[in-house]
């Protein structure tokens, strides 16, 4: 039996899904005696320091968890459950951690995008239990912004390299904690995780340790999910974001078939949109999140889900805040939430006023799940002009001229699935967006979408010198060739593909296989049934 300490926040599904996966059981901490009952304790903490100490002190595990550690049982924790060990945080220095290890937490001072969102290696410092079956090139998922810094050397398990060699994870007696998230490294996470829970001995060392470690190009497989007109959730697929052909939504597969398919096949991520979300209200739309919550059970790769996050109010008049959508979506096995239409306006009004709310979906979910939980997922066309004065949004001088041999354009910002251009453009979206709080951006472009052109290179150069967080590539990928070029041509950190996947034109063994020879990092794993 693993005990598990659920403080509210982020997706513990997943990691109750990936013990469970392994043959255990989870007990969920209730109240401070179960932390003092448990034999063995996972702590996944998600979300934002502050927040999370916060609501250890309001549910007064503090103590109860000082204790646990002190008395040497067996503990993993996770991410912020690895940075509450420390006592201090530059994410919220007012707010004092379990200071049980000595040292503290810092901000990444790197010019890379901040988070640290991927697949990175560990250079292993010393044997670990949780090591045993490695070979030690493996690569696990990483998303955070912030680090540990460990003054006893003597701890340190592993470190990573991102901009500079940070500690990715610890050991003090039968205390393990980790940066990665094993419960979202697909099998090689399993393997850590169940040494952990079988309490593998004796310690080991992997067959090679690498010096230096390099974060992969993620590929992301994307399921675009709404009912058909007989109301069956389908996976379709637009042309340029038009998803009938002959009257009917295209039928491309069952979403949670096709997600487990494409983490056999090696996705890093996968990714659901619910197209129609603008107009459908997710929380009254429970085969979405039904899908979710069967996807997390036998998928461990990160989780994004979009479509209708924004504030509603339904047929009685109930208000329900974009905040408890998002956390109905994390409850059910989401990572990270996408939001697209209502990023437009919510940047549209801050543009009008001058001024940040801190109140819009952007600033309240990241407040509480932590920026890399919020992705803002971008639709925009491009829109041409004669010169670059004659509009009034950044232009870019473009190799693919107009109809009427136009050689400057600018991108338009739509809402409701394309369906309407606003008087905004892509780069300031995504810089408001970025200020507000997002933490990455999905790129898509209407003008590519489904039409196996390659990726819009323009557009994506454009977005990545503007913005300090990562940025998905997508819409256009029918080659293996585009997706070399989006990853040497762009800083683009991840590209993501559907039509190809879905259609099974190239599977993504390929793409990784031909990355890895044109020495595109990648991450390698396939798993076998
Ligand atoms: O506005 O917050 O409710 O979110 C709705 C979400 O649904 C947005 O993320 C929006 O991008 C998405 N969406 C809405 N309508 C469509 C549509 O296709 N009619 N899909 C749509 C956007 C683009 C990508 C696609 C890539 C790769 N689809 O999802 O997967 O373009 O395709 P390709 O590799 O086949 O070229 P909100």
């Amino acid at each position: 039996m693993i005990t598990l300490l659920d403080y509210g926040a982020g997706n513990v599904r997943s990691v109750i899904n990936a013990i469970e996966s392994l043959g255990e059981s989870v007990k969920i901490i209730r109240v401070a005696e179960d932390i003092l009952s448990a034999e063995k304790l996972v702590f996944p903490g998600v979300g934002a320091f502050g927040n999370m100490m916060q609501i250890l002190h309001e549910k007064n595990f503090v103590e109860a968890l000082k204790a646990y550690i002190n008395s040497d049982r067996p503990f993993l924790g996770i991410c912020l459950g690895l940075q509450a060990l420390f006592k201090y945080s530059e994410e919220a220095p007012q707010l004092e951690g379990l200071g049980l290890i000595a040292g503290s937490v810092k901000r990444f001072e790197t010019d890379l995008s901040v988070p640290h969102i991927g697949w990175n290696g560990l250079n292993i410092k010393q044997d670990s239990r949780i090591f045993k079956g490695l070979n030690g090139d493996e690569k696990f998922y990483f998303v955070h912004s912030y680090h540990v810094d460990a003054d006893d050397p003597s701890v340190i398990l592993s470190t990573t390299n991102y901009g500079y060699e940070f500690v990715s994870s610890v050991q003090k007696g039968n205390v393990i904690a980790t940066q990665f998230h094993p419960e979202k490294s697909g099998r090689t996470g399993l393997l850590v995780l169940d040494n952990f829970i079988k309490g593998a001995k004796p310690s080991s060392l992997p067959v090679q340790s690498p010096t230096g470690t390099i974060l992969a190009k993620r590929i992301i497989a994307c399921l675009d999910v709404r009912a058909n007109d007989r109301g069956d959730l389908v996976v379709t697929k637009g042309d340029q974001y038009d998803v009938r052909e002959n009257g009917d939504v295209r039928n491309l597969g069952k979403p949670v078939e096709l997600a487990r398919r494409y983490y056999e096949e090696g996705a890093d991520e996968i990714t659901f949109l619910n197209i129609t979300g603008f107009r459908d209200f997710p929380l009254e739309d429970m085969p979405m999140l039904e899908v979710l919550k069967q996807t997390s059970k036998n998928v461990f790769v990160p989780l994004t889900i979009g479509g209708g996050i924004r504030d509603y109010q339904d047929k009685n008049g109930r208000k329900y805040s974009a905040l408890e959508v998002a956390a109905e979506y994390f409850r059910s096995g989401a990572d990270k939430i996408s939001i697209g239409s209502d990023a437009v306006l919510i940047v549209e009004a801050y543009l009008a006023s001058g001024r940040a709310t801190g109140e819009s979906s952007i600033e309240e979910i990241s407040r509480v799940y932590g920026n890399q939980a919020v992705v803002i997922s971008v639709d925009p066309r491009r829109v041409y002009a004669e010169s670059p004065d004659s509009v009034a949004h950044p232009v870019i001088k473009t190799v693919i001229p107009g109809p009427e041999g136009e050689r400057y354009c600018w991108y338009q910002c739509t809402i409701n699935g394309g369906r309407e251009g606003r008087d905004l453009d892509a780069i300031t979206l995504a810089q408001v967006c970025e200020k507000l709080g997002a933490g990455e951006i999905l790129l898509n472009c209407i003008d590519r979408d489904g039409t196996n052109m390659g990726f819009d290179i323009e557009l994506i150069n454009a977005v990545t010198a503007s913005v300090s967080i990562p940025v998905i590539a997508s819409s256009g990928a029918g080659r293996l060739a585009h997706f070399q070029e989006v990853f040497t041509e762009t800083e683009a950190e991840s590209a993501l593909a559907a039509g190809v996947f879905h259609r099974r034109e190239i599977p993504i063994e390929d793409v990784k296989s031909y990355l890895n020879d044109n020495q595109v990092e990648i991450r390698r794993e396939i798993i076998r049934k």
